[in-house]
């Protein structure tokens, strides 16, 4: 009796080999193709300016379709579950081996998917439920993932807020040490994802120490400024500091955790895998290590310098054409400006500027009178466009449309279109054949 099944009549498996390995995506599939295409000109035809968003170098894009996405390991270098794990143990050592040179760390994990995965699985490594943790708030810009009622750090810990300072819409230390003394948390959480200023580390870190507390800085908008030293570098205050690496950092979409300590080593590791994740993406493990590796050429310190310059020149312009920033400024890729004044809202404003091919997001401001899905704030961010070369003529042009939309001052919103969308198709992209 053969071991080899019957050919199935009709079976045109065999036929379709050649096709599956050799065709690439034009030829298998022309609908994704087409939307691929078409993301690529919308991407390379606008002013991108979400402040999550950047644009990857070609090799990343690369190591991001590679072989890798093909394979399944869990686990860790040398203790795998699965079998022919040698080269992803290669490389994941040696994507870790670069977070810890690009931030001085002792331990990298880059296992998580994302920055909130990141974050769940920190929270989990050291608290129990119902344990005390003390995180910015949402509305003055803090992140869903450190305690929002909404997300499940906010259902399974008892969350603490701290605030902002009224007169200058800083983080208001004073209220931080206060809540730390009242609560006693067992974590103190740095960090969110619409605060444009530095974080003072120092303060944070001797809070920390003074309620015996662990804390985590979240440093995943401004982490590209840290690799560049733009920016001071969390991980020498916090116990543990995540990020996600596609921000400003520059690389794959996905998240980090470092740490110092090696006594916080294995439960980090078993909170990432099996506690809150199964295989990590080595695709995508791959992609953060090539972005990681940009991130330790001397280029790489040029392009953090100029993400704050460009994004300190569009606060400035924006300011100087009668908007509201807050806080007056920024020291990150991210601004945030206050519509409270004007006859508009987050969204009606978002759309207004996606007519003259410049994109944002709506965003709360700190106390925002409006919920979530319309907003009285827009958050800005540089990344994306300075990774393209935009320089600071170019962006502060880009400030005095998006002032003059808000505002109502532009009579032909045509002509700013065009003007934008030739500004952007100026500058460099991937090749688009
Ligand atoms: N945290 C979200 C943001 O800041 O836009 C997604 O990265």
């Amino acid at each position: 009796m053969s071991a080899v099944a019957p050919a199935v009549a009709g079976d045109v498996f065999e036929d379709t080999l050649g096709t599956y390995f050799g065709s690439g995506l034009d030829a298998a599939d022309g609908d994704v193709a087409t939307l691929i295409r078409a993301e690529g000109q919308r991407q390379s035809g606008g002013i991108e300016l979400i402040a999550s968003e950047n644009v990857v170098s070609r090799a990343v894009l690369e190591a991001q379709g590679s072989w890798f996405c093909n394979k399944t390991v869990e686990g860790y270098p040398g203790a795998r579950y699965h079998g022919g794990a040698e080269v992803a143990d290669s490389l994941e050592t040696l994507g870790e081996r670069r977070a810890c040179a690009v931030f001085g760390a002792g331990q990298a994990n880059l296992q998580p998917h994302s920055g909130s995965q990141a974050n769940l699985a920190v929270f989990s490594a050291l608290l129990k439920p119902g344990d005390p943790v003390l995180s910015l708030d949402l509305k003055c810009g803090g992140h869903l993932s450190h305690g929002s009622r909404a997300n499940i750090s906010g259902k399974i810990y008892q969350i603490h807020a701290y605030g902002l300072r009224p007169d200058d819409g800083r983080i208001d230390m004073d209220q931080v040490r206060d809540a730390a003394r009242e609560h006693r948390p067992k974590l103190i959480v740095a960090g969110g994802s619409s605060y444009p200023r530095e974080l003072d580390l120092k303060a944070f870190y001797e809070i920390a120490e003074s309620v015996d507390a662990r804390l985590l800085v979240d440093m995943a908008h401004f982490a590209g400024l840290v690799a560049g030293g733009v920016l001071g570098n969390p991980v020498d205050y916090a116990d543990i500091v995540t990020t996600t690496t596609y921000k400003s950092l520059r690389g794959a979409r996905g998240g980090m955790i470092l740490w110092n300590d090696d006594a916080l080593s294995r439960p980090l590791r078993t909170a990432v895998f099996p506690g809150v994740q199964g295989s990590p993406l080595l695709h995508m493990m791959a992609a953060k290590a090539v972005g990681l590796g940009e991130a330790l050429q001397p280029a790489f310190k040029d392009y953090a310098r100029r993400v704050q310059n460009n994004a300190r020149a569009l606060a400035d312009e924006m300011m100087a054409h009668g908007l509201d920033v807050v806080t007056d400024g920024t020291d990150t890729p991210l601004i945030l400006v206050d519509l409270t004044g004007l006859e508009t809202d987050g969204q009606t404003a978002s759309d207004a500027l996606s007519t003259i091919a410049i994109t944002c997001n709506k965003n709360l401001i700190p106390d925002d009178p409006r919920p979530p899905t319309t907003t009285s704030g827009l958050r800005f961010g540089v990344s994306a466009m300075t990774s393209r070369g935009i320089g600071e003529p170019d962006i502060r042009r880009v400030g005095k449309w998006i002032a003059d939309c808000l505002l109502g001052r532009i009579q032909d919103p045509g002509q700013v279109r065009r003007d934008a969308e030739r500004m952007a198709r100026g500058l460099p992209f991937y090749p688009m054949s």
